[in-house]
């Protein structure tokens, strides 16, 4: 086609080989089909790597994987197949890759005629949407700083400039791109792997109407990193929005606040020593939130009630307690509790300890439904109102998989849900892949491979699992500690081969664990956890009263009703991605996997060790055994008839018979070889990638010549 030869052309240009690729393949697709030109072709594949790893003459060898990726990667080719799942290594530097022109190119063209890229799986997904208005979801996975938001950053940005829209429409495209500065700003944070650090878990949904045009969006987010905003580590920070409000809000504003611009006045604010982050432009960012908020619908006493929030956050951290006579905490110095009162004012009798703990635990409480009304109040700006039916694109940005120093609770939850969404790309490619092929009755030599769901089980199975024994202690509030959560533990998960304690340490490892861990072994590695608190605290009445309005919404009286027992945040979390998992079983997935190429945030740095361990791990070696000895493509019979059904007299232009028999009379006619396809019982099965292509480019064809002969046809003589 007209597009693909486009690209042939510039391919030359870039030194990348197009099509599928195989250069031998390459070189038989060119017109001139010279000898030089083969060789060419060669060197360039020699140099670059083959696009798919399908292509590797050597598709069982890691080690051949790792020097194809790190050839492409040299070259600053970041992205490569492995059949329709793209791989993507972190440059850690700009790429003209991105650009509106790229975009373009990338429209409307097929998977495998342009070089891998990002922009190939968002246009796929789209197309596929589009004829065969269906849904569908990105699922874009990796452990922390590997590119996953980025990635889910570039495909929003390509839909928002390729697909149709109206004058009216763009209010929506802007408001879906803005939405993510303002999540970032309060989601994201500086940790010591990633500058930009999605502390929060993310599904989008784009929704389209019926023209392929985006109308509204609707956000899911899952469990905020809180305990952040009262504690962090060396090296790392608070949210980014503590610091753009400090460099960048105007000084009447933060008079208002009572704030001064110096981060180091603030006790949440200094704990991991580093306010100021090279990479980060601070006032900047809060430049781009102050514009967002005006173009989602924030109106101004919603704005000055979020930031009356944030900076009382601030204000909390900075209270002290001393004790009186009766050992009751009081504050020792009143200015802060000016400020905070702003917000609400809080009177209980505590020791200092428990005055700490609950100033701490307010914070949290405070900054963490913050987050979610934040969530709210976005969706209901990206809402569609109208009733028609809508098909959408859903893209999945989760924080990635993380073994810190010292593990708590939130990164137990963080690598649980890494945990399911490897399961669930397991079920629906690995396994899925393979029963199908058994239900449709294809010869098949089954391809072993890791299955994580034993984890997955250890940690949520009813009755059994650690979350419902974690529920169990957090009913008997006083008498369970955390000895005696970890002795549960031992009793009922301790003969788990995935879960150690340091009394089992002994018989399974012998790396040394501490009395109050555990560890789990998890499918991307091990990490010792230290044992999980999660009460959490009922809302103190004061802050229902709140004279902020987001307080007031965030905390209802109705929950301090007694008679109600509240579910844990182990078990809200596990329910959260339930759901999640359901809602994406429903949609047609595309992948991309995302490889973090060395610690240390360095352009052009391949780190073999660190990349084969996630090779290994996100399983891209089974992956690749089994699209190489499948079959790239598959189709019920009846939807490929009606696609490409001109191509054939017999079927042409209607087809009554069975459709299995339809298409094979079909593929007879166009000169499928029988190494190509496979019939199944309700499908046609297609070997490789070109030969749709072929087939694609014949319908395309053919289409463009109907369409002549019908103008033909009406023009006048
Ligand atoms: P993550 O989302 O996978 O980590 P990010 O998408 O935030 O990782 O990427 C980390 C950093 O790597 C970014 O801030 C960029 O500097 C750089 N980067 C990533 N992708 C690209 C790209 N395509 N081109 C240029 N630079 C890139 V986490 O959210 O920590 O799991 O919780
Ligand atoms: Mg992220």
């Amino acid at each position: 086609s007209e597009g693909a030869w486009k690209l042939w052309s510039s391919s030359h240009v870039m030194g990348v080989s197009l099509r599928h690729l195989d250069c031998k393949e390459a070189g038989k697709q060119m017109e001139d089909n010279t000898d030089e030109n083969m060789e060419g072709a060669l060197i360039a594949r020699d140099r670059v790597g083959v696009q798919d790893f399908v292509l590797l003459d050597s598709h069982t060898s890691e080690t051949a994987f790792l020097n194809n990726l790190r050839k492409r990667y040299q070259e600053n080719l970041i992205y490569t197949y492995i059949g329709t799942l793209l791989v993507s290594v972190n440059p850690y530097k700009e790429l003209d890759i991105y650009t509106v022109t790229q975009m373009q190119l990338y429209r409307g063209v097929n998977f495998f005629e342009l070089p891998p890229h990002l922009y190939a799986i968002a246009d796929n997904a789209y197309r596929v949407m589009c004829s065969e208005y269906n849904n569908h979801f990105i699922l874009i996975s990796g452990e922390s700083g590997a590119g996953k938001t980025e990635a889910s950053k570039k495909i929003l940005q390509y839909y928002a400039v390729t697909c149709p829209t109206t004058e009216q429409l763009q209010i929506v495209r802007d408001r879906l791109l803005l939405s993510n500065p303002v999540l970032e700003a309060f989601g994201n944070a500086k940790t010591l792997r990633n500058d930009n650090s999605s502390r929060f878990g993310k599904y989008m949904d784009i929704q389209f109407d019926f023209k392929g045009a985006p109308v509204g969006g609707h956000i899911l987010s899952y469990l905020i990193e809180k305990s952040r905003v009262v504690h962090q580590n060396h090296g790392e920070r608070n949210f980014h929005i503590f610091y753009q409000l400090l460099e960048g809000g105007d000084k009447d504003l933060l008079c208002w606040l009572g704030l001064e611009r110096n981060p180091q006045k603030y006790a949440y604010l200094i704990q991991g020593r580093c306010a100021k982050v090279f990479s980060i432009n601070d006032k900047n960012d809060w430049k781009i939130v102050r514009k967002a908020f005006s173009i989602i619908d924030f109106t101004e006493k919603d704005i000055e009630h979020l930031f009356g929030i944030v900076a009382s956050v601030l204000h909390l951290g900075n209270i002290q307690f001393e004790e009186d006579s009766n050992g009751h905490a009081i504050i020792r110095d009143g200015t802060q509790i000016k400020w905070i009162s702003k917000v609400s004012l809080l009177r209980y009798p505590l020791n200092v300890d428990l005055a700490f703990y609950a100033r701490d635990a307010v914070a949290k409480a405070i900054y963490g439904r913050t987050f979610t009304w934040l969530v709210n109040k976005i969706n209901g700006s990206l809402a569609n109102k109208d009733s028609t039916r809508k098909t959408v694109i859903g893209l999945l940005d989760i924080y990635g998989f993380e073994v810190l120093d010292t593990n708590s609770f939130e990164q137990f939850c963080i690598n649980y849900c890494n945990e399911k969404l490897q399961q669930l790309l397991i079920e629906m490619t690995l396994k899925a892949e393979q029963e199908e092929y058994e239900l449709e009755g294809i010869e098949w030599e089954p391809i072993p491979y890791f299955n994580n769901k034993i984890i997955c089980d250890l940690v949520e199975q009813k009755h059994k699992g650690i979350i419902s024994i974690l529920d169990e202690e957090c009913l008997r509030p006083g008498e369970a500690t955390d000895l005696s959560f970890l002795e549960k533990l031992e009793e009922k998960v301790g003969d788990h081969a995935h879960f150690v304690t340091r009394k089992l340490a002994d018989q399974k490892t012998r790396k040394s664990i501490d009395w109050v861990d555990f560890r789990l072994l998890h499918y991307a590695g091990e990490v010792t956890y230290c044992a999980v608190g999660s009460f959490s605290l009922p809302p103190f009445q004061v802050l229902c009263n709140s004279k902020n309005g987001i307080i007031r919404e965030c905390f209802l009286l109705s929950e301090l009703d007694n008679r109600r027992r509240p579910e844990t945040v182990a078990t809200q979390f596990k329910n959260s991605l339930m759901s999640l998992i359901e809602i994406l079983m429903s949609k047609e997935p595309s992948y991309v996997r995302c490889i973090k190429p060395n610690e240390n945030k360095e352009p052009g740095k391949f780190d073999d060790y660190l990349i084969r361990h996630q090779v290994k791990y996100l399983g891209l070696m089974e992956h690749l055994r089994v699209r190489r000895a499948g079959f790239a493509y598959r189709r019920k019979y009846e939807l490929f008839l009606q696609r490409y059904k001109s191509l054939c007299p017999a079927t042409w232009p209607h087809w009554h018979g069975p459709a299995a028999e339809g298409v094979e009379r079909l593929i007879k006619h166009i000169g499928y070889k029988p190494e190509e396809y496979k019939l199944g019982r309700t499908k046609i099965f297609i070997r490789f990638p070109k030969t749709l292509f072929a087939t694609e480019d014949a319908f395309e064809f053919r289409k463009h010549l109907l369409a002549m002969s019908l103008l033909f046809f009406f023009l006048p003589v």
